[in-house]
């Protein structure tokens, strides 16, 4: 077994790789009962540093919260948890996973009796479409999957079972030799990608698919919008037609794992002039200089 890092905090104490293990009849095998968040550490100049992690944190409870699950820790001791975990594995940059799930406790649907238990891992990851996507863009389809309805699954929550479909999403994106793919929601609006939010760029203004569509509320997707606007940049949130994918003059993901990540086509039609455009350049430029230069005019950084 390949090991992505030395130790893993598991159930309140660190543990060596190895032994972070769950039993095959633990409830979120069967079931999909997980919440999880995903995180970074950059390594900047004032040294290492957590993007947002009490926006993660307070996204991870919700998440937690709207399945009924009560983590069986204080949110300042699972802050403390990602700091201790990035510090034991000396990782100076990193992507980290916290997983609330339930345990093996009882078979059969019926949660309840299961334990809820929480692991942090941590690993390094390059950004997650391709250090060149970050500069040259990503060609992606529109899926032929749409996210799921408002009262079906919550895709407020960033829950585990909500990833089987962005597994199906992401699978047939790479089998038709794209990147990534964009779902539309049931009606046939714009949605996200299977691990991103997405914004368009029409005549110098940012336009993003609002909260209601089926999203998850994103942090760098908030972020964004942060910049944006003190950029003088006007921010329309909004519901969006799949055509209007082709008529952006710009486009371009985001996430934590995906960072700012252009899209230069999709379904093969060439976004604007089919490379990244400035708006898109500005706002990575802005986003990369607090992440890697440790600029923190927001208050979005933790020291490690
Ligand atoms: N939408 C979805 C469906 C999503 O999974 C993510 C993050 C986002 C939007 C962006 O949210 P935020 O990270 O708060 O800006 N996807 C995570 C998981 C990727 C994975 O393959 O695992 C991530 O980027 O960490």
């Amino acid at each position: 077994m390949k090991r992505l890092c030395e130790w893993i905090w598991f159930n309140g104490r660190l543990v060596p790789f190895e032994e972070a293990r769950v039993h095959v009849l633990a409830h979120v095998i069967h079931y999909g009962s997980s919440v999880f968040e995903g995180i970074r550490a950059y390594s900047t100049p004032k040294g290492t540093v957590v993007f947002r992690l009490r926006e993660h944190l307070r996204r991870l409870y919700h998440s937690a919260r709207i399945y009924r699950m009560s983590i069986p820790y204080a949110m300042e001791a699972l802050h403390e948890a990602v700091l201790e975990t990035i510090r034991a594995n000396g990782f100076a940059s990193c992507y980290i996973r916290p997983v609330v799930f339930r345990g093996y406790g009882t078979m059969g649907v019926n949660p309840l009796n299961c334990p809820v238990e929480v692991s942090i891992a941590a690993w390094e990851w390059e950004s997650y479409l391709g250090q060149e996507a970050l500069t040259e863009g990503v060609d992606v389809q529109v899926s032929s999957w749409h996210r799921m309805s408002a009262n079906s699954i919550p895709y407020m929550a960033k829950a585990g079972g909500n990833y089987l479909n962005a597994q199906l999403i992401k699978m047939e994106a790479l089998m038709h030799g794209y990147s990534e793919g964009i779902a539309l929601d049931q009606e046939g609006f714009l949605a996200e990608g299977s691990g991103e939010n997405l914004f368009l760029v029409c005549d110098g203004r940012l336009i993003t698919p609002s909260l209601e569509a089926p999203i998850l509320p994103g942090i760098t997707r908030d972020a964004v919008i942060r910049l944006a606007r003190d950029m003088g940049i006007e921010v329309i949130e909004t519901r969006l037609p799949r055509a209007a994918l082709y008529v952006a003059d710009e486009l371009f993901f985001t996430g934590t794992a995906a960072e700012i990540t252009p899209i230069r086509s999709v379904d093969r039609i060439p976004v604007g002039t089919g490379t990244r455009g400035p708006i898109t350049a500005r706002l990575q430029e802005a986003f990369f200089r607090i992440v890697h230069e440790g600029e923190d005019p927001y208050g979005w950084l933790t020291p490690v």
